[in-house]
C-alpha cells in the first residue's frame, strides 16, 4: 500500500492533475465527505487528508509514504532556509510548482516601516511562521519580538498586536481588503513532493513510478535531485 499525504484545499485540488499523470483518481470528494483516508482507483494507492501544517510530520515518521506541502511549513517544520532536507528523515526529490505564493512583510498602511527599520527600533512581529522571519529579520540586522499566531495575521497591525506580519501573500487582495501594504518579499513558496526515505528504499518500484510521473506532468529535470 502506498499512502499520500494531502492537505484541504489548494493543496488537493492542485495536485489532483498530477495524481491523473500517475494515472491515479481519488475517488471521493474531500469537501464533501467526512472521510479521512480516501481510495483512490488504484487499489494499492490511497490518500490521507491531514492539516496542511501536519503533512510533513506524517511523512517524516511513516504514516505516509509521501506527501504535498508547502516550501514554508518545510522550512518551520525543520528544512533548512534554502528548503532543503539535510538532516530530517524526509527527502524531497521534486519542486510541483503549484500553490505558488511568497512569504512577504507586511504593515499598516501609516506604518512607516523604512523609517523604523532606518532607526534600528524594535519591531513587534505576527507571524505564522517564525523561523523565516527570524531569519529574515536577523540577517537585516533588526530587532524583532516574535508573536506566533496560528491564523488571521492580517488582524495583528490592525489591533495593535504587532507592528508588522509576515505572511503568504498571492494576490494581494486579503492584504487591501484589510489595509495593509506589503513592503517586503522575503521568499517564493511553492509546493514540494516530500517521501520518506525508508519508504523509498522498501517501496522503491511503485514510489518511483509515482515521481516519475510528477515529474513528466510538471516538466522538471531531477536528475540530479537533492539528497536528504
Ligand atoms: O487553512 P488552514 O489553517 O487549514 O491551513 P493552511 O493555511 O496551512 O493550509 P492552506 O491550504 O490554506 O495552505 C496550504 C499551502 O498553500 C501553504 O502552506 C502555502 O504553501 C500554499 N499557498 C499558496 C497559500 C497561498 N497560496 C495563500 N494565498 N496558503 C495560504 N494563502 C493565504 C494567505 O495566508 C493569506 O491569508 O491566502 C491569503 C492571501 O491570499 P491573497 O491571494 O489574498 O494574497
Ligand atoms: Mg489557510
Amino acid at each position: 500500500m502506498i499512502t499520500l499525504a494531502l492537505s484541504k484545499g489548494r493543496i488537493f485540488e492542485e495536485t489532483l492533475p498530477l495524481l491523473a499523470a500517475a494515472g491515479i483518481t481519488v475517488l471521493e470528494d474531500p469537501e464533501k465527505s467526512r472521510k479521512l483516508i480516501l481510495p483512490t482507483n488504484q487499489p494499492d494507492v490511497r490518500v490521507v487528508l491531514v492539516r496542511a501544517t501536519d503533512v510533513p510530520t506524517y511523512v517524516e515518521y511513516g504514516g505516509a509514504d509521501l506527501g504535498v506541502t508547502g516550501k514554508d511549513t518545510l522550512i518551520e517544520h525543520g528544512a533548512n532556509q534554502d528548503g532543503s532536507l539535510r538532516g530530517t528523515g524526509l527527502y524531497q526529490p521534486l519542486d510541483l510548482r503549484i500553490a505558488r505564493c511568497r512569504v512577504s512583510v507586511a504593515v499598516r498602511a501609516d506604518f512607516d516601516y523604512a523609517q523604523a527599520v532606518r532607526q534600528g527600533a524594535r519591531l513587534r512581529v505576527a507571524t505564522k511562521y517564525p523561523a523565516i522571519a527570524r531569519e529574515f529579520f536577523a540577517a537585516k540586522g533588526v530587532h524583532v519580538d516574535m508573536v506566533k499566531l496560528y491564523g488571521s495575521m492580517e488582524l495583528a497591525p490592525l489591533t495593535g498586536l504587532a507592528d508588522a506580519i509576515v505572511d503568504l501573500v498571492s494576490t494581494g487582495n486579503t492584504l487591501k481588503a484589510n489595509q495593509l501594504v506589503e513592503v517586503e518579499r522575503i521568499m517564493d513558496i511553492s509546493a514540494r513532493l516530500v517521501v520518506n526515505q525508508a519508504a523509498l528504499k522498501l517501496k522503491q518500484a511503485p514510489l518511483r513510478r509515482i515521481i516519475d510521473a510528477f515529474a513528466g506532468a510538471v516538466g522538471t529535470d531531477y536528475t540530479s535531485p537533492e539528497a536528504a
